[in-house]
């Protein structure tokens, strides 16, 4: 597609269960603000929806929870969400909710229509049952022992303790969290979408005509999911939170929340039209507008591979691109809101931009900062240092200062005004120079178009940089001191000046069109010091010379950007971590143990890359176990005598589930030696025991093929 007619611009939906992170903000949200504002700027049509996904079991498990009801639980947190993105320069043209008439309407229709074309088939299963609510059990709302770590409070759906992805059906002793009693299983009836009837079109639609131009990464997810065999998934559950479902035998049932949520972008743009006395039509129908949906990598599959499945059978236009992030990381480990290891973008706004020294400079420091670590192609990192950095040695000292200078040195040399260009004495260095700005845009442009956001923001800070070296070459303040009788520059040297600071000072004015779509308060703020109005940030006046006219008055300074200071990073860290210990621990009742203590929240996951040292730094040596026994009170732990050759050593480990005392004595098996000493119980263990799982949650022991000595190293 070259140009197209208009753009339908989507961030993810997030749910309206409680505050969001800035994980969420740099993986959906801040992307395509910048997108849509750089389209914007170029006066192409678009709109950008968004807002709060209000269905689902998180939202009546959060209203347990907070001892409230689902309704005061999304009418609670959708406000602030809205607030959140427009303090962070979020401009979405409408933020809507999927609890709106509107878009029950919508979604009801949507799956009328593809149930009356039989594009959905029914089916009668099992499923558990609560007779004392009596009710259905969605998979959230049934508890029970996790098979794979024996954690008592797992969910049907996944067990929080140790990541692992199940179904109510594992669950060990399953209990429902409505009446606490065991649920019974019951016949029910649903509806599914056949995803397996669309493969053909879905290999040929991704993995062929977009193989050139979705991320890698997308691609890659889409390919697993299809290789791995398309199933029908269930679009109808039996819950009373929802979309009702718009049929008379379907009493008690409402859409899947993943149905309706991205319906959920439709009746947004419908909203949005009648606010605008728009037709809401063409920018989902009409095969000359560009859909792009921009999300973070958990919600691939829904829109990479279901919710294209369900506009085709609505007759509605696919997707162009699906430009989803990895995850951000945060000081070394995951992101996580049940662990409490974020930073709200509540916090953010409190601690810097509601405060009397932050304004909304501070959201476009975050803004910076995020893009500039943008996870793009793999997960990244925020670190508090890495903030501080950014925000002291990028934006204070390259693109601040070089502002700060230009209107400082033009008040000094200039009369504060901007100076004529005297076009006979340009040099080489001048021309050179300004022609940048013209290269940057375009390359700005391409990297956009192509979503490399990371990218397009380094090279307009190298703009700036190009700035600041210019200056430095051409000294105009040394310049000035080429006196004449008078004591005032000569011609020849006021020329110099002249040329260099109208120079500069277009530049600047360049520099706010170019750096807009990412920093939009600073965009303004310089406006404001050029003394022009916002439409000069028209996309198509960069890489123009003539932005601000000759002997035009300018503002006294102002500092864009203040430096962020050691005790306030400090402060964000020692926060950070006061909240985790400060969390509901996972295990109340019992310590943790030594094998059955997983911290990744999925279990496929793969540990971030370590260097041969941190390897060699671990201890492993073959051991036997030559007494073994049950620790009191503690159903999990058994307490190990292992002979490691020089010595035997006592280790408690957490396999007392699996393994009987008496069965496991003479074993031999790999042990962690020079692991610090740990209580359990009121026993010291020296050490840990390696132990593989399968994937039925049982767990071996790792161990050499043949009887060893006890002490052989294990490398
Ligand atoms: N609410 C899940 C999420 O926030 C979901 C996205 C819906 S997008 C249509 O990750
Ligand atoms: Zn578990």
């Amino acid at each position: 597609m070259d140009q197209p007619k208009r753009y339908l611009v989507t961030s993810a939906l997030p749910y309206a269960n409680g505050l969001k992170h800035i994980g969420h903000l740099a993986g959906a949200y801040l992307p395509a603000d910048i997108y849509v504002r750089y389209l914007k700027a170029q006066k192409r049509d678009v709109v950008f929806v968004c807002g709060s996904d209000e269905h689902g079991t998180a939202i009546p498990i959060q209203a347990t929870k907070e001892g409230t009801t689902a309704r005061a639980i999304i009418d609670k947190y959708h406000p602030i969400m809205e607030q959140n993105f427009r303090d962070l320069g979020i401009a979405f043209d409408i933020y809507h909710r999927t609890s709106e008439p509107l878009h029950h309407e919508t979604a009801q229709e949507f799956f009328t229509k593809l149930n009356d074309a039989g594009e959905l088939e029914i089916k009668e299963s099992e499923q558990f049952f609560d007779e004392q609510a009596n009710t259905f059990l969605a998979d959230r709302y049934i508890k029970g022992t996790c098979p794979n770590c024996s954690f008592p409070g797992a969910y049907g759906d996944q067990c929080e303790n140790c990541g692992k992805s199940l179904s109510p059906d594992e669950l060990i002793n399953p209990v429902s969290t409505l009446s606490g009693n065991a649920p019974v299983k019951k016949n029910t009836k649903h509806w599914y979408l056949p995803l397996n009837r669309h493969e053909e079109f879905l290999r040929n639609w991704i993995l062929k005509d977009h193989a050139n131009d979705w991320r890698p990464t997308v691609l890659g997810q889409c390919k697993s999911w299809i290789d791995g065999g398309l199933q029908p998934r269930a679009v109808t559950r039996d819950l009373d939170w929802g979309v009702k479902v718009p049929l008379k035998e379907a009493e008690g049932k409402v859409l899947y929340v993943w149905f309706d949520a991205p319906i959920g972008y439709i009746s947004a743009t419908k909203q949005w039209a009648l606010n605008n006395e728009k037709d809401w039509r063409p920018y989902w129908e009409d095969k000359d507008t560009k859909l792009v949906h921009f999300i973070g990598k958990d919600n691939i599959v829904f829109h990479c591979l279901i919710f294209p499945v369900m506009l085709k059978l609505h007759g509605n236009i696919l997707p162009d691109n699906v430009p989803s992030n990895e995850f951000m990381n945060l000081e070394g480990d995951k992101m996580s809101t049940s662990r409490n290891w974020k930073i709200e973008m509540q916090d953010y706004i409190d601690d810097f931009i509601n405060k009397e020294n932050g304004g909304s400079q501070m959201a476009d420091v975050l803004r910076y900062y995020l893009t500039s670590i943008a996870p793009e192609t793999k997960d990244s990192e925020f670190t508090w240092q890495g903030f501080q950095d950014a925000n002291n040695n990028e934006l204070v000292s390259i693109f601040g200062n070089y502002v700060n200078r230009c209107l400082v040195l033009m008040h000094k040399l200039c009369k504060g005004k901007v100076p004529p260009l005297h076009t006979e004495s340009l040099t080489d260095l001048d021309k050179e120079t300004f022609a940048e700005a013209q290269r940057t845009k375009e390359k700005v442009e391409a990297l956009l178009e192509q979503y490399k956001f990371r990218d397009a923001l380094f090279e307009v800070i190298n703009l700036a940089r190009t700035g600041n070296q210019y200056m430095q070459k051409k000294e105009p303040w040394i310049v000035a001191k080429q006196t004449g009788d008078n004591g005032l520059p000569t011609a020849e040297a006021q020329a110099s000046i002249d040329n260099t600071l109208h120079i500069c000072l277009q530049l600047c004015a360049n520099l706010a069109i170019l750096i807009n779509p990412f920093l939009p308060f600073t965009a303004r703020k310089i406006c404001y010091l050029l003394k022009v109005v916002d439409k000069m940030l028209d996309w198509e006046n960069a890489g123009k010379i003539k932005l601000l006219s000759t002997g035009y008055s300018l503002r006294a300074p102002e500092l864009l950007f203040r430096k962020i200071e050691d005790s306030e990073i400090a402060y964000q860290l020692e926060k950070l971590k006061a909240a985790v210990s400060n969390r509901e621990p996972l295990i109340v009742n019992e310590e943790k143990t030594t094998a059955v203590e997983p911290v990744q929240e999925t279990k496929s996951d793969v540990k971030p890359e370590i260097v041969f040292d941190d390897f060699a730094k671990v201890d492993l040596k073959v051991g036997k176990i030559v007494a073994a026994e049950k620790v009191e009170k503690a159903d999990k732990l058994l307490k190990l005598s292992v002979d490691l050759g020089f010595e035997t050593r006592t280790i408690v480990s957490g396999i007392a589930l699996h393994f009987k005392p008496e069965e496991i004595v003479g074993k031999q098996v790999t042990v962690v030696t020079n692991l610090a000493p740990r209580k359990m119980r009121g026993i010291e263990s020296n050490g840990m025991i390696l132990m593989a799982e399968d994937t039925n949650g049982k767990l071996h022991f790792i161990n050499p093929e043949t009887d060893i000595n006890p002490g052989a190293g294990v490398s």
